[in-house]
């Protein structure tokens, strides 16, 4: 690690305040360009550990820039990982609120619920499979807090990856009634499809993405635990919202989730 401990909490602090004042700011390795990968990642513990402290809880975890049309909208070539807070939770049907956000955007994703704990090294799709509930729609809502969505893959994962708000809904399917490579996503906005594609846009499969994410926690000695919700990661590249949109979220198989954006 290159940042010490009062730097990665100054950071957290200064990155958590942008989130909870919707206020933007610049990338973080504009003033910190000798930060690495671990400082990343202990700048969005910070942020986890705050919020506990004030009481939230862990609602879930997600896999970002798992697609390529999402790694090339943002300009980055590996995916991120970062977890959701008990208030990002909406519901399905239910209104976001776009004063609380700053520059809000939509993605379409295949959210996994895990039946058991899933533990790196040496996950793969196999075991995401065998460990996996149940699936479901899910729309994430990315809000990075750096501005014009300007940022590097270090800065966006001390930011827990532009995490903002979500929510689940539809019907939810067994793994094994379902073919997720080739299931059909349609993500429409004010009742007009405005991205589409299929569940292998998602690094060939998103349970690839799930393994991706034990073998990355499990390097740091964590696990996933049974009952975790994660979100796999945008099938298409992220879509604009604003106050007055209506999105709806339509996966083959797996009935629709939707929101309102006030
Ligand atoms: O969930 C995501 O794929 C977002 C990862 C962070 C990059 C972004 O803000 O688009
Ligand atoms: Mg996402």
């Amino acid at each position: 690690m290159k940042l010490d401990q009062a730097t990665i909490k100054k950071l957290a602090e200064h990155l958590e305040n942008c989130e909870l004042n919707a206020k933007d700011t610049t990338k973080i390795t504009d003033d910190h360009p000798e930060m690495d990968w671990d400082d990343a990642y202990a700048i969005q513990d910070e942020i986890k550990r705050r919020k506990i402290a004030r009481g939230h809880k862990i609602a879930g975890l997600k896999a970002g820039l798992t697609s390529h049309a999402k790694m090339k909208q943002m300009g980055v070539e590996t995916p991120c990982f970062g977890f959701m807070a008990d208030y990002y939770a909406l519901p399905d049907g239910g209104e976001c609120k776009v004063s609380e956000l700053i520059h809000p955007k939509v993605e379409p994703e295949i959210a996994f619920v895990l039946k058991k704990a899933l533990k790196g090294p040496g996950c793969h799709i196999g075991s995401v499979l065998a460990a996996t509930d149940f699936v479901l729609p899910g729309i994430e809502v990315i809000d990075s807090r750096y501005r014009d969505f300007k940022f590097d893959l270090k800065s966006v994962i001390a930011d827990n990856t532009s995490a903002a708000r979500f929510v689940i809904g539809g019907n939810p399917v067994y793994v094994g009634d379902v073919d997720l490579r080739t299931v059909g996503i349609v993500l429409e906005k004010n009742g007009e499809p405005v991205a589409f594609g299929a569940g292998a846009a998602v690094l060939g499969h998103p349970a690839a993405a799930i393994a991706m994410m034990a073998n990355h926690l499990g390097a740091r000695g964590e696990e996933i635990p049974a009952g975790t919700l994660i979100l796999s990661g945008g099938v298409t590249e992220a879509v604009a919202v604003a106050a007055g949109d209506n999105v709806t979220l339509k996966i083959q198989g797996m009935g629709s989730t939707s929101l309102r954006f006030i």
